[in-house]
Formats: C-alpha cells, sequence, structure tokens
C-alpha cells in the first residue's frame, strides 16, 4: 500500500484543495527571517507572536510523539454579491462562512478516522490550524503546498490561487517528506501597489499595524484617525491583496457548504444593527459560529463606525447620536464622533 496515494485519496475525498507531507525538522530559514520581521516591529500588537520564535519554528516540540504532517489547503473562495446598500460594510471571504477553525479541526479529525480505517490500526494525531504556535506559512511553503507569494500568502498550483486556509493533522506516520514546490511572482508587485494602506512593505513583508486586517481584528485599541479612511468600507478584515492577483482571477468556488456565506453572517454585514449590540453577551450569542467574534463587540462596533463615517449612509447620523446616548467606552465615543464628524 502507498502510504501518499491514501492520504491523498482521503484528502481529496474530503474535499481539500491540496494535501503534501511536511518535516518535522526545524526551520532554522524560516525562524531567521521570522525574527529579522519582529524585530523589524511588524508584529504591531500581537504579543502572542513575540513571545517564542523558537517554539513556532519547531514543528517537533509542538507533538513530540509525531513523525510527520499531513498538510492540507482547503479553498474558501464564494462570489460577492452587491451590497444590500450603504449602511453595509465588507466582510473579508475566510470569515463569511463558519468558523473555520471549528470546520477545518472537525474535518481533519475525520482524515485521521479514516485513515485509521484504511490502515487498520490506530493513528497518534493531532489537527491544527491558525491558532496554533507554528509559522504555518513557512511551513507549508517548505512542505510543497505551494509559494509564497509578495503579500506573503501561500499560493497554490495549477491556479488553486491564495483563498486557501492551512491546516495540518500531525501523526506518528513516517512518511518521505514532499520537496517545495517552486512558484514565482516574478516582476509583479501588484498587491504591493494597491494595498490602500501600503501595508506591504517590500516584495514579501507585511507591517501588520498598517494591514486593515490587523487593524479590524487582532488591534485592540483604536484605528489611528489617519488611516481611517484606507479601511473604506472593510468592517472585517481586508481581500484587497488577494483581489488583484493574477493567481486569483479565476479561483475555484469552494464546494464546502460550510464556507457559503448563506452559513455564516455573509459578505456584508448591517452596520446600524452592529450598533444596536448593546453587551458582550449579544455579540458572543449573535456571531458564536463566526470567525468575526474575534475582535469582540468593542472592536467590532469601532470597525462599523469607522466604516460608517467612510460611507456616511442615510440615517447614520442619527443611529450615532442614540449611540452616544448610552454607551461608555470613551474609545468607542471618540470614534462615533469622528464618523458624526465625516457628515
Ligand atoms: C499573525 C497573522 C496575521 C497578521 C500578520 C500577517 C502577516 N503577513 O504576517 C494579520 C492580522 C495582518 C493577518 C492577516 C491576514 N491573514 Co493571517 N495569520 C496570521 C498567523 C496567525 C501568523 C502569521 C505570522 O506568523 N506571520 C509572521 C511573518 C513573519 O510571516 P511571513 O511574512 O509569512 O514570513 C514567513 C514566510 O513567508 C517565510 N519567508 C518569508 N521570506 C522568506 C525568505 C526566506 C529565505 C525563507 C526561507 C523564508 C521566508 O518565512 C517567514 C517566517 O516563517 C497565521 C497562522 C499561523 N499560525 O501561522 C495566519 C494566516 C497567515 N492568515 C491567513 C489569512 C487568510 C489572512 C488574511 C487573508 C485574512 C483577511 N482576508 O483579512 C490576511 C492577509 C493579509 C496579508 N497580506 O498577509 C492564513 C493564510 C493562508 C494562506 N493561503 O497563506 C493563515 C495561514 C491562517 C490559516 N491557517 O489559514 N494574519
Ligand atoms: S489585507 Fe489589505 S491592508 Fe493587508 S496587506 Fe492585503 S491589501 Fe494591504
Ligand atoms: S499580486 Fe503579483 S506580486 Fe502580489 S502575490 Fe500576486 S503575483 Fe505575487
Amino acid at each position: 500500500m502507498n502510504l501518499k496515494v491514501v492520504i491523498s485519496e482521503v484528502s481529496e475525498s474530503l474535499g481539500f484543495a491540496r494535501c503534501v507531507i511536511g518535516s518535522l525538522e526545524p526551520m532554522e530559514a524560516e525562524r531567521a527571517e521570522f525574527e529579522r520581521w519582529l524585530a523589524r516591529g511588524y508584529a504591531a500588537g500581537m504579543e502572542y507572536l513575540k513571545r517564542n520564535p523558537h517554539f513556532r519554528t519547531s514543528p517537533q516540540l509542538l507533538y513530540p510523539s509525531a513523525r510527520s504532517a499531513i498538510v492540507v489547503s482547503a479553498g474558501y473562495y464564494t462570489e460577492v454579491p452587491p451590497s444590500p446598500g450603504d449602511h453595509y460594510g465588507r466582510v473579508a471571504r475566510y470569515a463569511v462562512g463558519l468558523d473555520y477553525h471549528v470546520v477545518l479541526r472537525a474535518k481533519l479529525r475525520e482524515l485521521k478516522t479514516q485513515l485509521e480505517t484504511k490502515l487498520g490500526r490506530p493513528l497518534i494525531g493531532k489537527a491544527y490550524t491558525d491558532d496554533v504556535a507554528l509559522l504555518e506559512q513557512g511551513f507549508a511553503a517548505r512542505s510543497g503546498l505551494g509559494f509564497t507569494g509578495k503579500h506573503t500568502l501561500i499560493i497554490g498550483p495549477k491556479m488553486l490561487g491564495s483563498y486557501n486556509f492551512i491546516a495540518e493533522l500531525f501523526t506518528d506516520l513516517e512518511i518521505e517528506p514532499d520537496e517545495k514546490y517552486q512558484g514565482t511572482c516574478g516582476q509583479c508587485f501588484r498587491c504591493g501597489n494597491i494595498c490602500p494602506t501600503k501595508a506591504i512593505v517590500d516584495s514579501g513583508t507585511v507591517d501588520a499595524g498598517l494591514c486593515i486586517s490587523y487593524l479590524t481584528i487582532e488591534n485592540k485599541g483604536g484605528i489611528p484617525v489617519e488611516m481611517r479612511k484606507s479601511l473604506g468600507d472593510w468592517v472585517f478584515g481586508c481581500d484587497v491583496c488577494q483581489e488583484v492577483c493574477p493567481y486569483n482571477q479565476r479561483p475555484p468556488v469552494t464546494q464546502w457548504k460550510e464556507f457559503q456565506p448563506e452559513l455564516g453572517v455573509g459578505h456584508h454585514i448591517d452596520l446600524f444593527d452592529l450598533l444596536e449590540i448593546k453587551t458582550d453577551e449579544t455579540f458572543h450569542e449573535r456571531f458564536v459560529r463566526s470567525a468575526v467574534r474575534r475582535p469582540k463587540r468593542r472592536g467590532m462596533l469601532r470597525n462599523a463606525l469607522v466604516v460608517i463615517g467612510n460611507k456616511r449612509p442615510a440615517g447614520g447620523a442619527d443611529k450615532i447620536r442614540q449611540f452616544l446616548d448610552y454607551e461608555e467606552d470613551p474609545m468607542l465615543c471618540e470614534h462615533a464622533k469622528w464618523a458624526l464628524a465625516q457628515y
């Protein structure tokens, strides 16, 4: 039985776009790049990333019983419908459906179970995606899942593009790792030229502190006044650098129902509705199955106020005044007054 063929068949039948085998050797070259990135201050307020660069680049330490990792990509691309109105903000495509952390880990556990049946023995293994102390892009690139575009995202071969999550199943299977995939951006720098905040600072490096994705999701404070206009209508995340990429011009639409907008928050969120959410509990209940809950009520309402200020929808000024009548958080009140001043 050819183990790699079995793994690839099972992974394909579950809907993963691509599947490769990663070695657990330390990621020395990637660690050097990562440390350079940290030293330039590009991790901004993401303290968890600064804590232990050694660990994030030592896959063996993550799961000591493992002997290799099955590295997969899962497409999440869906078409964006026209906006329902001016008082709606855009959601980045990766978050329009159900929370991918839950979906992907469950699918990887299914992969493990099916492999156990085929191999006729239990596997020691663990599934990871995103919130794991591993530099997933460096790991995926080294394992041949795709190549690193200048926007830093992994671009898959055969026009798979970059609208793909990365996830890993670490197991005790001894398998020969795959080779690095050789792809290139060539002379292109469309992503860097179009980025609204010039966050792609040189070819292949993102200064997270400037990235709309960071500002709207990870950032715990206010959005700097001078950057607010650049957010445009992005209320959660940003896809601009991916939209212009030549490798994403005919992206495969995801076959996974879990990532369809109908099951999640969709491509557009009603900003006036967001302003009506008065407590963290209500916010949590509303977004419990969505990645959009990450910035919490405070972060999401901050974003909504910036987008309202940028788009100035009819009726928005009244909504903001009503909001200011009861809101006590000084950061949110400052954003609300800024938004009002845009009318
Ligand atoms: C922190 C983080 C962010 C930050 C910082 C992003 C960044 N570019 O660094 C912010 C909040 C801005 C962000 C935004 C987004 N993110 Co994010 N994010 C992460 C997270 C948690 C860690 C990334 C990290 O450590 N960056 C640090 C820097 C140094 O990494 P890097 O620039 O890629 O450099 C590495 C490699 O490129 C390589 N490398 C670069 N140059 C060189 C040179 C040499 C010689 C070598 C050997 C290696 C090398 O080595 C470096 C170190 O390993 C990962 C999940 C994870 N656990 O890894 C998801 C992850 C990267 N994010 C993801 C996604 C989907 C996004 C968004 C598209 C979401 C959105 N639509 O809003 C945006 C894209 C913005 C962008 N252009 O990057 C996906 C990317 C999937 C893919 N196809 O690549 C990931 C992998 C999550 C997942 N499991 O699917 N993200
Ligand atoms: S996600 Fe948006 S802000 Fe961030 S690098 Fe890409 S285009 Fe720039
Ligand atoms: S837009 Fe151009 S430079 Fe940027 S990732 Fe795509 S191919 Fe590379």
